[in-house]
């Protein structure tokens, strides 16, 4: 070592304390100093938004230290690494987050009232980083906050798009999409890499060559290639002094010119080239279950597996004396649903192409490292690439993907000999276009497969996925496919989104400790029959809801009555999850109260009904759905017999900082989707968490969460997953009665209530009822794929005895304490320490709190 170098260094450690400190009067001079000198305001002339960028940069000073010292801890123990690999993070918004999560509550709190500001107001100037469409994407973000929280060293690798999911306006009813350049003022919690840039290829094509040992060997030139820059996202973890990373990849051009192609051709036309290569992380696709098939996605996928993947093998080959051997002992890798599956390929091109590792042990690696998680039984979600496409893009990995199945298939038909289960399990699907299928590509390529709750697992080997689960279980290897039934992050879900509530448990049970141990909640199930406990959980629901009612003034200017049972269903616009029907029911309500006398509808429980939730772009039905919502709002809202007794209302723009205000505000919330057809759902555990109680099928994880909580607690109602078929079947034939109170409601539509005026609307709405009465019998029946008709009856019934146990206030609030005090099953701790235990053997490294 140069002495220079090493007095350089001693003089450099001494000019900073370690830390940074954390008194408020700490807070504050680091807080003047940023909205000086990074942001160039000053302290006597800024806005509510700088103040929140500068709180946001005294954040991101402590987040740097602890991430810096995290990394370091993990690289001087050698720990195995988990990687998490997703196309989506819907990650919301940081700040709150990140004070509760570094416990910083109380000084943030001292040092900014001192100043004269709330917090509440600094939060939300921030913009949520919709990263992600729905349920897959938030899981993302809980499973992080979860992986931090329990000591995991685990990372994140996903995309830095410029655009997150489109902004939804509501216009005359229908949806609009707006663009949302999140990114637009900057985010001061991620910190850009310049330093850390990987190159990426795609298209060209290949060639048989030497490598540099001098054998044959394959190469992959041409083409183009861009940079993928790093963009890290510190993730804070509650209780701990670990703070993991969030990796996020920015699409650049490269940074040589090449020369020829500048002075040879037009330079405008040579810039524009290279500046195409930014579209690649430009804009998420708004498509939610179901994918559109188009190049740029695949690409997209292909960029961020490659640049994770050597990121990551770089820092195993990092370590002194490394051996492909350990590779499987050092990193565990998941891949959430098709979307990062490409990575089977990838990970194999980088083994033998670039690390010269001889082909059967890259694949035994591959397949130790590897894991996949299937999030979906909707067949138009899983992706089938076109051959043809794939080959001009990725032609080494078409040729990798081909030798895959060959050996494979020449395995399976040694073992079956040649039948129809060769053709299901190839990862190639024959047609007019010959497509290679990411899902077998996938299952292939892992060492375990999970579904997301437990029914979907058993969906999953039964229906999605039979012939591999039949191979697994031939060949001695049943629990390749495992159940990792989801969860949420209380602390986000309670603590942050819900502080009334957070304070009664921390209150009752006399520590916060159930915020990372939800097993503490059965706890309180001792005082669920306490007055005094009751007083306090009534007051937290009023407290949400008067927050609700100011948003929705704010956002809808409606005006809500706060004694008012809410009633809520919000997620993406599916035609499976059955907004369409939850809306029926709402006429329906209406129709019979206007049938009543004034005297007879005082009795009536008081509703408002919100519904929200964004629709793929494409999809046309789920667009006419929100219209119809918007219109029959519109009817029963300004009808004056049922104003005050029923509201119904579309929220626009649903999105996590939505669902934070929504959630603890509710009473009832819908997970209605067809039995079978939900693969898990979350927001049923968030909604329930919060001492809301569900109306649902028995399907996805509201079956785990009613064995959790007890029967009385859920209102179910619906046909069983295993008597879909038979009804289908039934219908087929053309027995399929409707019963006559849905009869009304769809006369109703028919005749022009809720689109007076409006032509094009009015035949839109038949065309949807139309659909649901298509029962032509011999065979032809398609119309209620989602047997909404079926279910339609029994949802009325569970809704009226919603109405009857609201009616008793005490019973109401002793069923919400006891369902919110057993959820300990759905934290994501549960899930994650299930990951890291069963699928990725890795192990908590809690770093100690000075390195
Ligand atoms: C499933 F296939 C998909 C998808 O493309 N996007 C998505 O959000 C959801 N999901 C399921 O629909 C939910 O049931 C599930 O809880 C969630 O993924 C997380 O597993």
């Amino acid at each position: 070592e140069n002495p220079d170098q090493k007095e350089k260094m001693e003089k450099l450690w001494k000019l900073m304390e370690t830390y940074e400190p954390n008194d408020p009067e700490s807070i504050q001079k680091s807080f003047a100093r940023h909205l000086e000198y990074s942001l160039a305001c000053t302290r006597f002339n800024f806005t509510m938004q700088d103040a929140y960028r500068a709180a946001g940069l005294v954040l991101r000073d402590r987040l740097l230290e602890s991430l810096n010292d995290t990394n370091a801890y993990y690289r001087k123990m050698d720990v195995k690494r988990g990687y998490y690999l997703s196309a989506e993070y819907l990650i919301g918004r940081h700040m709150q987050n990140a004070i509760a999560n570094l416990d910083l509550e109380q000084p943030f709190k001292e040092a900014f009232h001192a100043l004269g500001m709330q917090l509440e107001d600094l939060f939300h100037e921030e913009v949520d980083p919709a990263l992600g469409n729905g349920g897959l994407g938030r899981l993302a973000a809980c499973f992080l906050d979860s992986m931090a929280t329990l000591s995991l060293p685990c990372w994140g690798y996903g995309i830095r798009y410029s655009y997150g999911m489109f902004k939804q306006d509501i216009q005359n009813g229908r949806q609009v999409e707006m663009p949302d350049f999140w990114i637009g003022d900057g985010c001061p919690f991620e910190i850009p890499r310049p330093d850390i840039t990987y190159p990426v290829r795609l298209y060209g094509e290949v060639q048989e060559g030497l490598n540099a040992q001098g054998e044959w060997c394959l190469n992959w030139v041409g083409g183009d290639i861009v940079q993928a820059m790093a963009y890290d996202n510190p993730i804070p973890g509650f209780d701990t002094y670990n703070t993991n990373n969030l990796r996020l990849w920015r699409a650049c051009p490269t940074k040589e010119f090449d020369l020829d192609q500048y002075s040879a051709a037009n330079f405008t036309d040579a810039v524009e080239a290279r500046r195409k290569a930014e579209d690649l992380s430009a804009v998420l696709y708004p498509n939610d279950a179901s994918y559109e098939g188009r190049e740029l996605r695949l690409r997209q996928q292909y960029f961020f597996v490659s640049a994770s993947l050597q990121d990551l093998l770089r820092e195993f080959i990092k370590r002194p004396n490394y051996k492909w051997s350990e590779l499987p002992e050092k990193v565990a890798v998941q891949m959430n649903d098709t979307h990062p599956t490409i990575a089977v390929a990838e990970f194999m091109r980088l083994l033998v192409d670039v690390m010269h590792v001889p082909w059967d042990e890259a694949w035994e690696l591959t397949t130790k490292c590897l894991n996949y998680t299937n999030h979906t039984v909707m067949p138009e979600a899983l992706e089938k690439w076109p051959v043809e496409m794939m080959t001009r893009m990725l032609p080494r990995h078409v040729q990798i993907i081909g030798e895959l199945n060959l050996r494979w298939i020449n395995g399976l038909v040694a073992k079956y000999g040649d039948g129809p289960i060769i053709a299901a399990l190839s990862i190639f699907e024959e047609g007019d276009v010959k497509k290679i299928r990411m899902g077998n590509l996938a299952i292939m390529g892992s060492n375990k497969v999970n579904g997301v709750a437990a029914l979907h697992t058993e969906i999953i080997k039964k229906e999605t996925f039979p012939d591999f689960y039949k191979y697994c279980c031939d060949t001695g290897a049943p629990d390749k496919i495992v159940n990792m039934t989801n969860g949420v992050t209380p602390r986000r879900w309670v603590h942050c989104a819900n502080p009334a509530l957070s304070a009664i448990f921390t209150k009752y049970l006399g520590s916060h400790e159930w915020l990372t141990d939800m097993t503490k909640l059965k706890g309180m199930l001792k005082f669920k029959e306490d007055p005094k406990l009751h007083a306090e959980w009534m007051e937290m629901k009023k407290t949400a809801k008067k927050k609700l009612a100011g948003f929705l003034k704010e956002t809808l200017d409606l005006e809500i009555d706060q004694d008012a049972l809410i009633d809520i269903q919000i997620k993406r616009i599916h035609e499976y999850k059955r907004q369409f029907m939850n809306c029926l029911y709402v006429i329906h309500r209406y129709q019979q109260l206007k049938k009543m006398s004034p005297a007879e509808r005082e009795k009536v429980q008081k509703r408002v009904v919100l519904i929200g939730g964004k629709a793929a772009s494409a999809y046309v039905n789920a667009k006419l759905i929100i219209k119809l919502i918007n219109n029959v709002g519109k009817v029963i809202n300004n009808d004056p017999d049922t104003g005050k007794l029923l509201k119904l209302a579309f929220v626009p723009n649903y999105r996590v900082s939505a669902a934070e205000v929504l959630i603890p505000a509710s009473d009832i919330s819908e997970h209605i989707s067809t039995a079978g057809t939900e693969a898990s759902g979350t927001s049923n555990m968030k909604f329930v968490m919060n001492g809301g109680l569900i109306v649902g099928t028995m399907d996805g994880a509201n079956i785990e969460i009613r064995e959790e909580c007890g029967e009385d607690t859920m209102f179910i109602f619906g046909c069983l997953e295993h008597e879909v078929a038979g009804i289908a079947a039934k219908a087929k034939e053309g027995h399929y009665p409707i019963d006559s109170r849905l009869q009304a409601v769809f006369q109703a539509i028919r005749n022009g209530e809720f689109s007076k005026g409006e032509p094009e609307a009015h035949a839109e709405f038949c065309s949807l009822v139309d659909k649901l009465c298509n029962t032509h019998g011999a065979g032809t029946w398609d119309g209620d794929r989602y047997l909404v008709v079926h279910d339609f009856p029994s949802f009325v019934d569970a809704q009226a005895k919603v109405d009857a146990t609201y009616a008793d206030k005490a019973k109401w609030c002793k069923l919400s304490i006891q369902a919110a005090s057993s959820m300990a099953k759905f934290s994501t701790d549960r899930t994650i320490s299930e990951y890291a235990d069963v699928i990725w053997g890795v192990k908590p490294a809690p770093r100690p709190m000075e390195m």
